[in-house]
């Protein structure tokens, strides 16, 4: 299996977290996107988007990081990363859509923002990014009341954020000290082997 990401990206990271959370070995290519080799016509053929991350599972190529790691969940099944029951998946997947779509965007803000100089930075936008950032994460002090990971037992979902939650220790943005479902949560992520492929 051979992934193309770039370690620092953080849907790259989504499916190198699914990956070592089923035990499967890959070859790592990276595209390098400080060198937008993401646009070379030879990547192109691989993702027609020119985006990381992508698998070749044995001469299959599938893109997308959501859907790469429903792909891996298909076809390498054990430990599941799904839950068996059709309501569950589906919360799973919204929770999935929420990060993508919702929650990622933020992060995508503050990127941009930390790898300029620090004197360009804008501080006016940061501020309001780590408040967008502090009211998504209140949706999720609901979602986590009663349940040790999003969806109850660790999912696809909990996976998603993952990457996120190691920026927000990068970045240094706040909490609300009272989102306690949250900060347990973040503490059990933490603890799993997976989150290592976080920290390079
Ligand atoms: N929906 C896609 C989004 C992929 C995406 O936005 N990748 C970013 C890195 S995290 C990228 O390749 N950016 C470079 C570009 O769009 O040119 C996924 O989940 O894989």
């Amino acid at each position: 299996m051979k992934l193309y990401h770039f370690p620092p990206s953080t849907n790259s990271l989504k499916v190198r977290i699914a990956l070592l959370e089923k035990g499967l070995e890959f070859e790592s290519v990276v595209i390098d996107l400080s060198k937008r080799e993401q646009k070379d016509p030879e990547y192109l053929k691989i993702h027609p988007f020119g985006q990381v991350p992508a698998l070749d599972d044995d001469g299959f190529v599938v893109y997308d990081s959501t859907i790469i790691n429903e792909y891996l969940e298909d076809e390498y099944p054990h430990p599941p990363l799904l839950p068996a029951d059709s309501e569950s998946r589906a919360a799973v997947r919204l929770l999935e859509d929420y990060r993508d779509n919702h929650v990622n965007p933020h992060f995508v803000t503050l990127i941009h923002e930390y790898r300029k100089p620090e004197e360009e930075r804008d501080i006016g936008l940061i501020r309001e990014t780590q408040t967008n950032i502090g009211d998504a994460f209140a949706a999720l002090e609901t979602q986590l009341q009663g349940r040790e990971y999003l969806a109850g037992p660790f999912s696809l979902a909990d996976i998603a954020y993952m990457p996120n939650i190691a920026l927000l220790e990068r970045f240094q943005v706040p909490l609300d000290p009272d989102f306690k479902n949250v900060a347990g949560w973040i503490g059990r992520l933490r603890t799993r082997a997976s989150y290592s492929a976080t920290q390079n």
